[in-house]
């Protein structure tokens, strides 16, 4: 197993400087000597390496202290990582289109068929179902949603799990009308039945979010040759607010998601077609998400399309004097600008018109670019 690289800093040009840090290392001290020998500055920190000095330095100590062979791997490693870092996210190909998520931030836009999602529970369903569910998700593109998140079980913190013919009996109808108009569907759920109905059905996304924790829906998004979405989470909604302990989230979800995507790859899983989500809200606490939000940029390193659903959550009330799911606007477009500064590209939102408008001006800020590109390459 190669070790995890997470690159923290980074800049371009012939003696780039680069700040990472280094984890899952059977050799870790060998590799601290070669490095504090050849300049880096070097700190342990809990059982990672951390690692200050040229991209060249790093790259020729870890030549010198391990065989040639395992050392030109670790070189290579650590190449790719500051590599994804400075680069444009990578475009998310699914089986029969490719997102151009290199090109500008991409817009999902949240349809919950559920009666009880905390924000919007109960707007699409029960009551006129499918119809209403359709025209929102309709809505939706006409704002500008380049991708449609269909969902048919809560999971917010503490929801129980719906049985399998209810989640079906949901989002079915959904799905089936919005693929015949031509969007891209994206299904969130965590059961095998409904990701393969969905995917037959004309779905084209896979939003999973257990974080990879059941081998056959990898294997199905694998055999479909399916978008898929690697979030992070711990237990189950039921029960994840209680394993929302860290002594270091942002490096342990970092881990989780390299991780998942060695599972990915173990199902046979083409990582292109994967985008990776640090899962706000999930098993997190306020102070959890917003130190993930502030330090996003580090994902990239994983090397795919980072996509954040920070929209209307909890987190958003707690900095703002307890306001309620449907007064979070302001906070959700603040995260989206956040987002989009940090590198984000794809966010998962209930408000798609007002944050294709934060999204243009931040992209604008970000990088100086005005257009808005098509959404498929
Ligand atoms: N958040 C929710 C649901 N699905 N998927 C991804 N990839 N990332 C997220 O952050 C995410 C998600 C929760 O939000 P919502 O769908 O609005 O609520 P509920 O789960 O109550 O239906």
């Amino acid at each position: 197993m190669d070790p995890i690289v997470r690159v923290e800093q980074a800049s371009l040009g012939a003696d780039a400087q680069v700040r990472l840090t280094v984890s899952r290392c059977d050799e870790l001290e060998r590799l601290r000597a070669a490095w504090a020998s050849s300049g880096a500055a070097v700190r342990h920190v809990d059982e990672r390496l951390c690692a200050v000095t040229t991209v060249q330095a790093l790259a020729r100590a870890a030549g010198r202290a391990f065989g040639r062979a395992q050392g030109k791997r670790l070189a290579a490693v650590l190449r790719d990582a500051i590599d994804a870092w400075l680069r444009p996210p990578p475009r998310w190909q699914l089986a029969d289109r490719v997102l151009a998520t290199d090109a500008r931030p991409l817009l999902m836009g949240v349809l919950n068929v559920t009666p009880d999602s905390f924000s919007d529970g109960g707007a699409l369903y029960p009551q006129g179902h499918p119809q209403t569910a359709l025209d929102r998700g309709r809505g939706l593109v006409a704002e500008g949603a380049d991708v449609l998140d269909v969902g048919g079980e809560s999971t917010r913190p503490g929801s129980d799990a719906v049985p399998l013919d209810e989640e079906l009996r949901r989002v079915m109808p959904v799905v089936k009308g919005l693929v015949a108009d031509g969007a891209v569907v994206s299904i969130d759920t965590t059961k095998v039945g409904v990701a393969e109905a969905a995917l037959d059905a004309g779905a084209e996304i896979v939003n999973d979010v257990s974080g990879a924790r059941d081998p056959a829906l990898l294997e199905l998004a694998a055999a479909r040759d399916a978008g898929y979405v690697l979030m992070h989470t711990r237990g189950s909604p039921k029960d994840m607010q209680a394993h929302a302990e860290y002594r270091d989230v942002v490096a342990e979800v970092y881990e989780f998601l390299a991780e998942g995507l060695e599972r990915c790859t173990s199902a046979g899983i083409d990582l292109r077609r994967v985008a990776v989500d640090p899962g706000l809200g999930f098993a997190k606490t306020a102070e959890h998400n917003l130190l993930l939000l502030r330090s996003l940029r580090q994902l990239r390193s994983l090397g795919r399309p980072l996509l954040v659903g920070a929209s209307r959550k909890s987190f958003l009330g707690a900095v703002l004097d307890g306001a309620a799911a449907d007064d979070r606007l302001e906070g959700s477009l603040a995260c989206a600008a956040a987002a989009v500064m940090e590198g984000a590209a794809v966010l998962r939102v209930h408000d798609v018109a007002a944050t294709v408008r934060v999204a243009r001006v931040s992209r604008a800020i970000a990088s100086g670019a005005t257009d808005w590109p098509a959404a498929r390459a």
